[in-house]
Order: C-alpha cells, then sequence, then structure tokens
C-alpha cells in the first residue's frame, strides 16, 4: 500500500507522504518518494517536486522500528542522494518536526519551505546513533559548521525562525497554507539555475572550533560515545569531498548502531512511551474532566507540583494552613518563574499568565471546586490520613484524590476516605518542577479511569509517568534502599565516601550515594533527636552536618558548595568501625558495584515478580528519569541483561545476598528482563 501520493498544480508534481503518527521514512515512504523522482526525471512537463507529509509532521527520521530487520531499498542514503541529483528543483515543504532522515530528506532538497511553527533538528545521537543520510556532510555545508556541530552531537531541533535565519530554510510560508506556498515557491525557482546543491557546496571552518565545542560540552557528553563520533566525523570530514565524507559517516553509522549505547538509548525511547500503556486498561476509556487542580501545601513539593500544572495552562488553588506560608509558598513559585524568564525560556507575560491561574487560599473547603486534588503535606500517615478524611468530606463527587507520598501505602490512606477508587498515589521527584519521572501508584481500588486520567494530566504537565504497585517506596525509593544501605556498610567496614561515589559517577550517574545525600539534605529522615546517636547519619546530622545547604554533609564545602573529603566525618566512620567491631577489608571498586548496583537489579526483579512494576523496562524508565541513571546504560534492566543474570547472580552470591527467585530464573535460563 504507498504511502505516496503523487499529484499536480501546473508543471509542479506533487509527492505527499501520509504515513501515522510521524510519517517515519518507512520502506514503503522510501520506495514511494523514489518512484516520485523518477516519474519527475522522466517527464520534461514537470518542472519542480515538493515534497510534503500529511498529518502532524513532516518526516520524524527513519523508521527506528525497522531497524536491526533487513533493510528494503531504496536505503535512506540512496534515496536523498536521488532528490538532489534529479536536476530539477525539489522543495520541502516542512511542518512540525523534520528530524533525523527528515531533515536529511529536506537537506537534500535544493529548496526549503517552512511554517514558523515547525523545527527541524538532528536527534540521531539522543539514540546513541549519528546522522546516516548524508546529514553530518550536507548540514555543514548548508548552516555552517558551528550550527551543525551543535544540531548534530547535542540533537535538539531549532525552530523555523533559526533555520532561516542560518540558511537551512530558504522561505517561511503561513501556518495554514504551507502547500499552497511551495507550489507557488516551486513555481518561482522552477527555472533557476544553478541548483542549490548542499553536497557541493564548500565548508569553512575554523579548526578550533572543534576542541573548543569538545571543551565546552565536556560534562554533558561525559561516557557518550555518540557524541563523540560526530564530532570527529565532522571535524575529519569538514575539507573533504562529499563522496568521501558520506562513506566515512556510514562507517560511523553502522558502528554506533551495533554499539550497546544505541541499543540502550533505543530502549529508553519506546519504554517512556511503552510506560504510558496500562496493562488491562482500554486505551480509550472515558477520562474524568480535569478543569481545576488542588494542592494541599505550598512547600517545596507542593509548589513545584503545582508549577507543573501552571505551565501547562491549567488553574491551581494552593491551600496551606498558616498566611505566612502560603505567601511564602506563592511567592517561590513566582521567583523559579522569574528566573526561568531571566534564562530567556519564558517571556514575562508567560510569568503573569502562568501566575494568575494560581488561587492561593486558606480556605480548605475551596478544594470542593478542583477535580483533581493533590496533597503534598508531611511525609507522615497520620497526617494524610487526616487531611484524606478531610477531604472526603468536602471534595466534589469525582474529583481525584492523590496524595504524593514518596513511600506510604495508598491502600490505607484511600481506607481513610470514602470513595477509596478515586485514591491514587502521584509520586513527584523533587524538584517537581524539573524533575520529568512521576509515579503513578494503582492501589487495590484505585478506579481504571483514576488512573486513566492520571496518566494522561502526567502527559499535559510534561512528565514521563509510570505505573508502580503499593509497597514501600514504590519502584524507585525501593531500589534505593539497598543501595544506601550497602553504601553504608561499605564505610563501616573500610570504604571512603569518596570511593563510593566515584565507582558510581564513573559508572555514568551524576553524583554517587553520599554526594546524593548531602544535596537531598543528610536530615531528610532524620529522627532530629541529637542525643540519640545509632548509625554514622545519625551522629553527622547530630552535629549539624545536613549536607550542601550547611556547607558541611559527608563532605565539606566551601562558599561555591565544591566538595572536598572531610576529616570530620572520616573520624566520624572510624569511631562507628571501633563501636561497631566491624571487620574492615580492602573494598575493590567491583565490591562497590556488586554491593550496590546488583543489590538494586535484585530488588527489581522482586518488584517485576509482585507486580509492583508492569514490565522490566518501565524500571528502566523509572531510574533514568527519576535517578539520572545514564541513558546510555538503558537502565538497570537493561543494564542486568548486558551484564548478563549469570554475572549478577554470581557478584551477588559472593557477598551472601538473597537472590531474587526471578533473577535467578533469569540465569538459569540465559534470559533477559527485557524482550
Ligand atoms: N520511527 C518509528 N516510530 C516512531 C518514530 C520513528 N522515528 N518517532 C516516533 N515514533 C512513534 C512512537 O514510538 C510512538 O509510537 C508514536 O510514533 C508517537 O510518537 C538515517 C537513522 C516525532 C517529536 O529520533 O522525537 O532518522 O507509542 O509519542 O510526543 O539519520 O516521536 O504510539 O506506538 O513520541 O508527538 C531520528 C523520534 C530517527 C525522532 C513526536 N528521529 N521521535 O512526538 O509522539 S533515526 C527521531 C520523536 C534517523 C537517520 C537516522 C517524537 C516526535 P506509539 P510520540 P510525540
Amino acid at each position: 500500500m504507498s504511502v505516496i501520493t503523487t499529484s499536480r498544480q501546473g508543471d509542479v508534481l506533487i509527492l505527499t507522504s501520509d504515513n501515522p503518527p510521524v510519517n517515519a521514512l518507512g520502506a514503503a515512504v522510501r520506495q514511494g518518494l523514489q518512484a516520485g523522482i523518477e516519474e519527475a526525471a522522466g517527464d520534461d512537463a514537470i518542472k519542480a517536486v515538493v515534497i510534503a507529509c500529511a498529518g502532524k509532521t513532516f518526516f520524524a527520521g527513519a523508521d527506528i522500528t525497522e531497524f536491526g530487520k533487513a533493510m528494503q531499498e531504496p536505503s535512506l542514503p540512496t534515496l536523498v542522494d536521488a532528490i538532489e541529483a534529479l536536476g530539477k528543483p525539489v522543495v520541502a515543504a516542512i511542518h512540525g518536526t523534520a528530524l533525523g532522515g527528515g531533515c536529511e530528506v529536506a537537506l537534500a532538497c535544493h529548496y526549503r519551505i517552512a511554517v514558523p511553527s515547525a523545527k527541524i533538528g538532528l536527534p540521531e545521537v539522543k539514540l546513541g546513533l549519528l546522522p546516516g543520510a548524508g546529514g553530518t556532510q550536507r548540514l555543514p555545508r548548508v548552516a555552517g559548521v558551528e550550527l551543525a556541530l551543535e544540531m548534530a552531537a547535542k540533537g535538539d531541533p531549532i525552530p523555523a525562525s533559526k533555520a532561516k535565519a542560518a540558511g537551512l530554510v530558504d522561505r517561511l510560508a503561513s501556518e495554514d497554507s504551507l502547500l499552497a506556498d511551495a507550489v507557488a515557491f516551486a513555481g518561482e525557482i522552477a527555472d533557476a539555475r544553478p541548483l542549490p546543491i548542499a553536497s557541493e557546496k564548500p565548508v569553512t571552518v575554523d579548526p578550533a572550533v572543534f576542541d573548543a565545542f569538545r571543551k565546552a560540552n565536556a560534562k554533558r557528553f561525559r561516557g557518550f560515545e555518540a557524541p563523540a563520533a560526530i564530532i570527529d566525523l565532522i571535524e575529519k570530514t569538514a575539507g573533504t569531498p562529499y563522496a568521501e565524507g558520506v562513506q566515512a559517516e556510514r562507517m560511523g553509522f553502522m558502528k554506533l548502531i551495533m554499539s550497546v549505547q544505541s541499543a540502550a538509548q533505543r530502549h529508553i525511547f519506546f519504554a517512556e512511551r511503552k510506560a504510558s500503556k496500562i496493562d488491562g486498561i482500554a486505551d480509550d476509556i472515558a477520562l474524568r474532566d480535569i478543569k481545576r487542580v488542588g494542592v494541599i501545601g505550598a512547600g517545596t513539593m507542593g509548589g513545584g507540583i503545582s508549577m507543573n500544572f501552571l505551565s501547562a495552562g491549567v488553574p491551581v488553588t494552593i491551600v496551606e494552613m498558616q498566611q505566612e506560608a502560603l505567601d511564602r509558598g506563592t511567592a517561590t513559585i513566582r521567583k523559579n518563574y522569574e528566573a526561568t524568564a531571566a534564562k530567556g525560556r519564558m517571556t514575562p507575560e508567560q510569568v503573569e499568565q502562568a501566575m494568575g491561574l494560581l488561587s492561593p487560599t486558606l480556605d480548605f473547603d475551596a478544594l470542593g471546586e478542583c477535580d483533581l486534588i493533590i496533597e503534598a503535606v508531611y511525609e507522615s500517615m497520620d497526617v494524610k490520613k487526616d487531611v484524606f478524611g478531610r477531604l472526603d468530606k468536602i471534595a466534589k463527587a469525582g474529583a481525584i484524590l492523590a496524595s504524593n507520598t514518596s513511600y506510604l501505602n495508598i491502600d490505607e490512606i484511600a481506607a481513610s476516605t470514602s470513595r477509596p477508587q478515586d485514591v491514587v498515589g502521584l509520586h513527584f521527584f523533587s524538584p517537581a518542577n524539573v524533575m520529568k519521572l512521576l509515579e503513578i501508584v494503582r492501589g487495590a481500588k484505585t478506579a481504571d479511569d483514576v488512573l486513566a486520567t492520571a496518566m494522561a494530566v502526567s502527559k499535559k504537565i510534561k512528565k514521563v509517568a509510570v505505573v508502580a504497585g503499593v509497597c514501600y517506596g514504590f519502584i524507585g525509593n525501593r531500589m534505593l534502599m539497598p543501595r544506601q544501605m550497602e553504601a553504608m556498610k561499605l564505610l563501616l567496614e573500610g570504604a571512603t565516601p569518596e570511593q563510593i561515589d566515584r565507582v558510581h559517577v564513573e559508572f555514568g550517574m551524576p553524583m554517587g550515594p553520599f554526594q546524593m545525600s548531602d544535596l537531598a539534605g543528610v536530615d531528610i529522615g532524620w529522627h532530629r533527636d541529637p542525643t540519640r546517636i545509632e548509625n554514622i547519619r545519625d551522629a553527622l546530622a547530630a552535629e549539624g552536618r545536613w549536607g550542601q545547604k550547611k556547607s558541611a554533609g559527608f563532605y565539606d564545602y566551601d562558599e561555591k558548595r565544591n566538595p572536598s573529603p572531610s576529616p570530620r566525618v572520616a573520624e566520624i566512620i572510624e569511631e562507628f568501625r571501633q563501636k561497631t567491631g566491624t571487620p574492615q577489608h580492602a573494598i575493590t571498586d567491583e565490591e562497590i558495584v556488586e554491593r550496590t548496583l546488583y543489590t538494586m537489579v535484585n530488588e527489581g526483579a522482586l518488584i517485576l515478580a509482585e507486580g509492583m512494576a508492569q514490565r522490566a523496562s518501565d524500571i528502566d524508565v523509572v531510574w533514568i528519569y527519576g535517578y539520572g541513571w545514564p541513558v546510555y546504560r538503558g537502565g538497570p534492566m537493561f543494564w542486568a541483561d548486558t551484564e548478563g543474570a549469570k554475572k549478577i547472580v554470581a557478584g551477588l552470591e559472593k557477598h551472601g545476598f538473597d537472590v531474587a527467585p526471578l533473577l535467578r530464573e533469569k540465569a538459569e535460563k540465559g534470559e533477559r528482563f527485557n524482550k
């Protein structure tokens, strides 16, 4: 079934792709485009060609689902070269997001016209790849090396206006007449010669640009293979003829597509989307209408949660018990928006628009107008039960009642209402207006439409949501616990905070367990009794070593919050080694990985077996988006597949851990967690 239709307007041939949902350049699309180009070549009555797409976007890239399968001709590189070699002008009519292979098709066209809302990009690097259809060769020639480096090595699309300024787009069309404007443009340039052939344009560049770019982005690219490969390729081929450069590109692409990092990043691309599917609930279930959101608590979490909805244009009623706390919370929300505006990521009008949707109040009953109410009060079951008991009395029928609890039992909270079917957990990660992960905790009685509505709301507020079952810590924090516990034990047995954190940072985490504790606050969850010192954390907290906010935690911090190993912490650790009589031994980096990361996989296997996560890839999504697990390792369960269950079982048994039955089964059968 051809997904490319051809039509004529005068002497312009129009090739239109209709391959929902994103016009991915699958085999049928490529074959249809090739046939269209051949038709144009063979018909003198055709003076110019327009390539356009139906639906929501111009080609959003190669069809990623075809990777790993036998490739059907024409390959994308073959197709783009055929477009460029037509000998008649080809105009790309761009709307939506022209990404990856879509951008490369556009680059092979002689002209490009786009609507102002369009975006153009080379996101292959986010899949652990490099552009494999001439993008690394044509983009530097059309838009300059520096913009090409930015676009290809970072993978973020640019708006049509910026593309036009860079010469990547020749003309802007009106939003509602792209095709007509494109055909008119084609008519204008039908006889223009010589044709602007991207691959024949020279590349001029100051060689110093490359190292400067590497240096400027060293932290961002740390551990990733694809960005380095892209920079090296553009540097190496900047002065070479297109034919040579595109060969080098092909080699680079083939190397990366076989890499574990690319497999991991493609896994996460699909895993993130799969997480939004809820087993047993129809995609077309009727959702509850969420017109106004209520947030209880204007502290850090309540404020951050509110911002997600305000930024999505949803009115928020935020409730506090004290005016001072309400004012402080409201001021913090405004301050955060103004900081975003100061970085140019929001306009002052957008700040006012968001703030205009916020209704701060001390009147708890005002929540009666809300369709979704999220409590972000103190993490105590008694407090939460009291709040839900009060909500039960004033919330409108059908309102969704959500708890932002990080650990507590949603079923127990739901039982404090007469409507457990309307209760769900919405576990935001701090800072709630920044972290993309949202754990949607499904209570035993949570109604299907409540769950589906929560998933739809999470998409609206641009979160990556994962459904979790009711267990202590749900998915992410439940796996964090064995990691933190083992890290503390390793301190007692001879390791230092610096060594343990280094191992984790070298693994690819943004920070290690102790750096994270200092950032979040050593006093989080502390019983606050300085006379009760039962472990190293108590000792630090008792001395006011609460982390970065006190310039002292597991590390000492200077005024710029630069950490340094703390002699005082070393003393405290030594004291506890003596006090507990813990046998000391030389601890290797490998032991740290086995005891802090393999134990996480073990917990993940238990979570899966208990049905607390729908699928292994959901666990991966939680750790990528909630804790910064390096995306090039694909998440804990994908990483376990690459390590091999056998090796993990052996590592756990070496240290006397109980191996989760599902993990042992995977090891015995040689199976993967992610199919
Ligand atoms: N191939 C196959 N399926 C794709 C796809 C693609 N390129 N892009 C999206 N989908 C599916 C997606 O899995 C989901 O499926 C549905 O479309 C809607 O996607 C040679 C080698 C375009 C910005 O990396 O960034 O070109 O879950 O939920 O939020 O150099 O999709 O419904 O079954 O994300 O509106 C480069 C990836 C490929 C772009 C739209 N291109 N896609 O976002 O919808 S490599 C990309 C996106 C390449 C060449 C190289 C986004 C989007 P399902 P969605 P959205």
